[in-house]
């Protein structure tokens, strides 16, 4: 899956299982109009096209990757030491540990190659997304106005809010 214009973006991940998840990073892209790639790329089946990828992804042009895994997750940190281009992992739930396994795997990273690690599931994929956005803002102003009406819709959402007290 590839955005019409050059990715900016990728979103990779061990297996089409993880599509489930990961495709709310993909939403939220498309929200804020930027240019990604989608595909799966497993650590441990695919352990050669998970290096070029990650060997080539900087003069490709990508400027973050949100690499979701799930189980022993290792496939943001070796994609993270591989590249110097930001690492934002996603623990994807697993089948017998929810996630967890996945969590610590991705999280517990040796001091001297971060893997930004986000939430397990849904949320942690949508603000992974989140925050290659607010990287790409810093250097894109109409992306940065975006993002603050963004945060600017959740809180008027918020102070709509009643009680049925
Ligand atoms: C990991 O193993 C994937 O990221 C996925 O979360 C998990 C299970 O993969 P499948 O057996 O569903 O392909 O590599």
């Amino acid at each position: 899956m590839t955005d019409q214009a050059k990715p900016v973006v990728g979103v990779i991940m061990g297996s089409s299982s993880d599509w489930d998840v990961m495709k709310n990073a993909v939403d939220v892209l498309k929200q804020f109009g930027v240019p990604f790639e989608a595909q799966v790329i497993s650590a441990h089946r695919m352990p050669d096209e998970m290096f070029t990828y990650a060997e080539t992804a900087r003069s490709r042009g990508l400027r973050a990757i949100i690499a979701g895994a799930g189980g022993a997750a290792h496939l943001p940190g070796m994609v993270a030491a591989k590249t110097i281009v930001p690492v934002l992992g996603v623990p994807v739930p697993s089948k017998y540990l929810r996630g967890e396994d996945s969590l610590l795997s991705i999280v517990q990273m040796p001091k001297g190659v971060p893997v930004s690690t986000f939430a397990i599931g849904e949320a942690g994929a949508a603000n992974a997304a989140l925050t290659a956005v607010a990287i790409l803002a810093a250097t894109d102003e109409l992306l940065a106005e975006k993002l603050q009406a963004f945060r600017l819709e959740q809180t008027a959402a918020a102070q709509a809010m009643t009680l049925p007290v």
